[in-house]
């Protein structure tokens, strides 16, 4: 609409921008892009988004020219946001490329999470706590609550020293991971620059897009916050899932399989119909409300008939993000293809087309088996033309998830095969003690010679992000999780890990965080069922004393 303010976005690098936009287009806002330095001094309101690297970003801005414009318009007094990256942009320098210099309105480094004791990247809604130094006020710095959290998503961060910043001016809101504490959003002046996601963190993100946008850098919180609300640390992440795909009517539908099945059973085989739980989009927008924190889409048909820019996943992606203010990944046939009209595909483009539609990040199954398999054949070497690199090369690690389907193989004793085996408490259907986690392709089709631990070990040096562990064994079985591999597979690396399959009731959630190390904890069928609701998955983890995010309004 004509008569609705704007706000310029920069335009410099691949990214996923459209939540940010459909963000701003939802507190009121249309949005002018710049696409040269040239554009920026028509700015008032300027935001600078942030993907990837810290490296990266820094030499795009300075090799298109805008350091010097940006500058100005800081000095000038003008409205700045930058996020994440964008943020990063304004410090000195990062420990993450070293040689690079940012733009220095804060002459301090940035510096890599520890992770001795836990999980790097820091993936999840953690606080930004606006009196870090104890005295808590009403007072409100653009929008942000003590008690809202908010959606992160990094390796580097800026430490918080007491003081620091504030000696020079800087109103800073902090966020504690592990027993580091960072800052989470720093303000002065004009300028106003968020570590989190505002575009991904639900309603309390949109309201400080708004508050930014409107000018309202201070706003009464109405009442003091207590010590509970300032609780800060990331919370337990709960992620609901969406396996998509046709019926054979051709309508895209949200199935469930037993074991990776998902036709109905005639009671003694399976054949029947495509089991059928709803549209893709009403029901993302439903765990959206119920306080799920990411939604993952798994296309599950691979469309072979249709071109891969028509596929119905990308209009689901584009309709879902301009409700669904939360992370949102999306996995199946991402690879290097060859189109129905004979042109190759990269796997990069086909992340490309997702991301563009609303994606924030990609989910690779059977091609990363191969990849992997590839990597050791190579002899541990990267190849740099894998998905997993390329994808994580131009979008950033956080980008790429690896979705992996193991099938237990039971063995009476770890000497009768090659593969990392671990001493089972459930022993096989002949009494064996052992066994190891096959992994498969193709939905579970078609098991191979390789186990997860090559697998996730393999990955995670190609630059995956972050590991959705399924388990085929207990995929739909509502019998809990798989305690024994998730275990397995936090021991073996240091990037975040989704435990998934088997949960049944809100109680296996309180499990899989009190027994595991897991990062996050996703379920489908139980809430595809109507059985319980995410509400309720939350309610039941903060009854035991568990930090989480719960919906707001
Ligand atoms: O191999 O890159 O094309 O990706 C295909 C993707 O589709 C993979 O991520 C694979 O896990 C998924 N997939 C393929 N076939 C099926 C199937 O069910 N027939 N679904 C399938 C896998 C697993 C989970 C599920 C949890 C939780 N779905 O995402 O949602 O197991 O279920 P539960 O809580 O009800 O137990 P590529």
């Amino acid at each position: 609409p004509p008569n609705m303010p704007t706000v310029h976005l920069l335009d410099y690098v691949a990214g996923n921008v459209r939540s940010l936009v459909n963000a701003i287009e939802k507190v009121g806002y249309t949005v002018e892009w710049v696409k040269s330095p040239a554009d920026v001094p028509a700015a008032e309101k300027l935001i600078i988004p942030g993907v990837g690297h810290f490296g990266h970003c820094m030499s795009q801005l300075e090799k298109a020219g805008y350091v010097e414009p940006i500058l100005q318009h800081i000095k000038a007094g003008k409205a700045f946001m930058g996020i994440c990256v964008g943020m990063q942009a304004i410090f000195g320098s990062s420990e993450e490329d070293p040689q690079v210099k940012g733009l220095g309105v804060i002459p301090l480094q940035l510096r890599k999470f520890r992770d001795t004791d836990k999980s790097v990247p820091h993936i999840g809604w953690n606080s930004a706590n606006t009196s870090p130094t104890g005295e808590v006020t009403d007072e409100s710095l653009y929008g942000l609550r003590p008690s809202s959290k908010y959606y992160y998503v990094h390796s580097y961060a800026a430490m918080y020293r007491p003081g620091e910043l504030e000696k020079n001016g800087w109103a800073v809101a902090t966020a504690r991971y592990g027993d580091e504490e960072f800052v989470g959003a720093v303000a002065k002046d004009n300028v106003f620059v968020t570590q989190f996601h505002p575009e991904k963190s639900g309603a309390a993100g949109l309201r400080v897009l708004k508050a930014f946008l409107d000018g309202k850098k201070s706003q009464k919180l109405g009442e003091v916050p207590t010590a509970a609300d300032t609780k800060t640390g990331l919370t337990r992440r709960v992620i609901a899932c969406l396996d998509v795909r046709t019926n054979d009517q051709g309508d895209l539908v949200v199935t469930k399989g037993d074991q990776y099945d998902v036709r109905e059973k005639d009671g003694v085989s399976s054949g029947g119909q495509v089991r059928n739980l709803g549209k893709p989009v009403e029901i993302a927008k439903k765990y959206y409300e119920q306080g799920a924190d990411e939604v993952t889409f798994l296309n599950i048909t691979s469309f072979r008939n249709s071109p891969v820019a028509d596929t119905p996943m990308l209009e689901i992606l584009r309709r879902t993000s301009e409700t669904v203010f939360v992370p949102l990944t999306i996995g199946g046939g991402i690879r290097d293809t060859v189109d129905t009209d004979g042109t190759k595909i990269s796997a990069l483009d086909i992340a490309t087309m997702y991301f563009k539609s609303g994606a924030d990040k990609v989910s690779i199954g059977s091609d990363a088996v191969i990849a992997a398999e590839e990597y050791y054949a190579q002899g541990s070497q990267l190849n740099g033309k894998t998905a997993i690199e390329t994808i994580s090369g131009a979008y950033g690690n956080q980008a790429v998830v690896i979705s992996v389907d193991p099938r237990r193989v039971y063995v009476a004793s770890p000497e009768t095969t090659s593969h990392h085996t671990i001493k089972t408490r459930t022993p096989g259907p002949n009494g064996e003690e052992y066994c190891w986690y096959q992994c498969t392709i193709k939905g579970g089709r078609e098991g191979r010679d390789f186990d997860v631990r090559q697998l996730v070990v393999a990955v995670e040096a190609m630059g995956a992000g972050e590991i959705l562990l399924n388990c085929i064994d207990k995929d739909g079985t509502n019998s809990g999780f798989d305690l024994e591999l998730i275990n397995d597979v936090k021991a073996a690396i240091k990037i975040p890990v989704i435990a998934s399959s088997g949960a049944g009731n809100p109680g296996h959630f309180d499990e899989v965080f009190a027994k595991t190390s897991t990062d996050a904890a996703l379920g489908a069928g139980m809430f595809h069922r109507g059985e319980y609701t995410v509400k309720q998955v939350k309610d039941h983890l903060q009854g035991t004393g568990q930090l989480v995010r719960q919906y707001e309004d």
